[in-house]
């Protein structure tokens, strides 16, 4: 037996630490730890509640929006006034969070994924006149392969022409991501933490101005993804097909659902949503509704205190390192007991499930082009086509919603800070599903909790014994050659893990 311990595994958020057992070629057991303890939740308690909503956006430079709409979500539940959101307000949280989706999604293609399959180092001597190219391919004469020169290399697939479309999308694809931060910052002031969404709405009323700076930088979003991103992920996805079948992981998909649509009432159980919510069984042809009083945070395997297992409305976020058998500083959560795996995948798969209208058409269209199975999205190179697909998606429906706007029109609540109350917040996050739970006391935040996308997805086992959805998909995997386990980095980088949120 072998093991190999990959620490940090780079190219994603943070550090994650990833130790696999291989004999005879195969994949026996994983560990995925977080090797970082944060504590953004104890920091919160005894603070006014509305600095929730500036704190928590500090847990991640990547997903900020998601923390921002999440904690926001849980105090106008607090407040009593979910079902005053002025439309105006709803649309821009929605834009806002979309915005944050496209320069996510597209970041974690191209600058965090695609160097796992295209070598650009190969296109030292490529024949071209394309400027961006040869200063790439200059750059990479010039010795320092940095940051292209892979980790873990081979195996690459992509001719010379495909690897040059990538590469040069690689670097238009930093331009995109500037885009979308823009468009953040049009009505959120500016990016990563934005200071446009708040408890009641947004900050901001549109004007005229604002509309069409946003739908000018949307189209150009919205180009790339449709003529680059969409075909990009096609190319890879069916060069790696065996990938489809690789790295599938754990049998239960869990999404709260978000976008709230139809502003006066913004919970997932009443309110019309652009993704829909539910938890799914693979293979199953129905979906089920979310219970929120269902989940509970496991910590047998984690450096936290007794008081930081159970469910989020009670739960206290105690570190204790001396914890015997304890691996990661990510907590296990559990549905009903079992793991699930959240991301754009479960989404989809949920969604189109559902019979969500957009997401049929749009997953239809993607998977006869990829040549892929519905049941085989939840896998390495599916969860990269499920997020080329959320994308285009949302892109969509934003050019709609932006359309929706009324200029001059108010955006936020009005409300008195209560006494004491409780609140939750649950959306989609770009990783997966996002849930904030707070407690007030005294007019002061008593008790916070967040349950995070990756902290799912990363998650160690639990007292049952049951492996979170990354060790659990890194398990029977053949590692073809030991001192370069490429496999193991593409079946971990396919979630998109983020360890700062994982852990916050
Ligand atoms: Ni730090 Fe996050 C997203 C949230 S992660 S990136 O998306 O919420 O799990
Ligand atoms: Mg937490």
């Amino acid at each position: 037996m072998k093991t190999i311990t990959i620490d940090p595994i780079t190219r994603i958020e943070g550090h994650l630490k990833i130790e696999v057992d291989i004999e005879e070629g195969v994949v026996k057991s994983a560990k995925s730890s977080g090797t970082l303890f944060r504590g953004l939740e104890e920091m919160l308690s005894g603070r006014e509640p509305r600095d929730a909503q500036r704190i928590t956006q500090r847990v991640c430079g990547v997903c900020p929006t998601a923390h921002a709409t999440a904690s926001s979500l849980a105090l106008d539940d607090a407040l009593g006034i979910k079902n005053q959101i002025p439309t105006n307000g709803g649309i821009i949280r929605n834009l806002m969070l979309g915005a944050n989706f496209l320069q996510s999604h597209i970041l974690h293609f191209y600058h965090l994924s695609a160097l796992d399959y295209l070598n650009p180092v190969a296109l030292k001597d490529y024949p071209t006149d394309d400027q961006e190219l040869l200063s790439l391919a200059s750059y990479l004469q010039s010795g320092d392969g940095a940051p292209f020169a892979p980790q873990y290399s081979g195996d690459y697939r992509l001719g010379l022409e495909e690897s040059a479309d990538l590469a040069r999308d690689y670097l238009l694809a930093l331009e995109i991501r500037k885009k979308a931060h823009e468009l953040l910052a049009i009505f959120g002031g500016k990016m990563p933490h934005n200071m446009g969404i708040v408890p009641g709405g947004v900050t901001n009323r549109p004007d005229l101005d604002m509309i069409s700076k946003f739908e000018a930088r949307l189209k150009q979003i919205r180009q790339f993804i449709q003529n680059r991103y969409i075909p990009g992920a096609i190319e890879v996805v069916r060069s790696y097909n065996d990938y489809f079948d690789i790295g599938r992981g754990v049998n239960k998909f869990l999404e709260y659902g978000g976008f709230y649509l139809d502003q006066v009432s913004t919970t997932p159980q009443a309110a019309r949503l652009a993704f829909l919510g539910g938890v799914y069984d693979r293979g199953n042809e129905k979906v089920k509704e979310v219970n929120l009083d269902r989940i509970s945070e496991k910590v047998t395997h984690s450096w936290y205190a007794d008081q930081a297992d159970g469910p989020p409305t009670t739960t206290r976020t105690l570190p204790h390192v001396d914890r015997e058998g304890a691996y990661s500083w990510v907590k296990a959560p559990r549905y009903q007991g079992l793991p699930c795996e959240v991301g754009p995948a479960a989404r989809m798969l949920i969604n189109y499930r559902a019979d969500n209208p957009k997401v049929k058409e749009e997953l239809d269209k993607a998977m006869a082009e990829g040549d892929v199975k519905l049941d085989q999205l939840a896998s390495t190179a599916g969860r990269h086509l499920a997020r080329a697909v959320e994308a285009k998606v949302i892109s969509d429906l934003m050019a709609d919603w932006v359309m929706e706007l009324e200029p001059g029109k108010p955006t936020c609540a009005k409300y008195e800070l209560p006494k004491k109350g409780s609140g939750v917040g649950v959306t989609c996050a770009p990783r997966g599903t996002l849930g904030h739970w707070i407690k007030v006391e005294d007019t002061k935040i008593a008790r916070y909790q967040l349950v995070v996308p990756t902290t799912w997805n990363a998650s160690p086992k639990d007292g049952d014994g049951n492996r979170g959805p990354i060790e659990k998909a890194l398990i029977g995997t053949e590692v073809r050659d030991p001192d370069n386990p490429i496999e193991v980095a593409r079946i971990v980088r396919s979630f998109d893990p983020c360890m700062a949120c994982a852990v916050h």
